[in-house]
């Protein structure tokens, strides 16, 4: 009985072992997965014609149809244009999947709130927090 129990003690720890080996990735999102992520998601929800890419029509679409985040984002008059300057980084007039990616390490890194590279489940409920406080 006792050669039972430590077999089954040594399973235990065996079993114990397995998901710390598993763990040489971070609990939580890294940044490489979140900005791939957010990408075909923005172009999956957005790319109306589906080239691959967001034309400034199919990217204002976004905020005029989500006007509260618009507003939480402080949206003034001539703010659209701006950002729009800012995310077509070669001003080809369209979002390709690496400016949506661009964008999306920028929103990660404001999210990632002890900047370790990693989003965890925390850190985007304290980021979807803030996001309706500002509403
Ligand atoms: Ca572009
Ligand atoms: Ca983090």
């Amino acid at each position: 009985m006792k050669t039972f129990t430590t077999l089954v003690a040594a399973t235990a720890i065996a079993a114990c072992a397995l998901p710390a080996l598993a763990q040489t990735k971070p609990a939580g999102q890294p940044l490489a997965a979140f900005q791939a992520d957010r990408a075909e998601q923005m172009l999956a929800k957005l790319d109306a014609n589906k080239d691959g890419k967001l034309s400034k029509t199919e990217f204002e679409a976004m905020r005029q149809k989500k006007p509260d985040a618009a507003k939480a984002q402080g949206a003034k008059a001539g703010r659209g244009e701006r950002l729009w300057g800012r995310l077509d980084a070669d001003k080809d007039g369209f979002l390709s999947r690496t400016e949506l990616q661009a964008m999306a390490g920028k929103r990660f890194k404001r999210m990632d709130a002890d900047g370790d590279g990693v989003l965890t489940s925390a850190e985007r409920q304290a980021a979807a927090g803030k996001a309706k406080a500002a509403m």
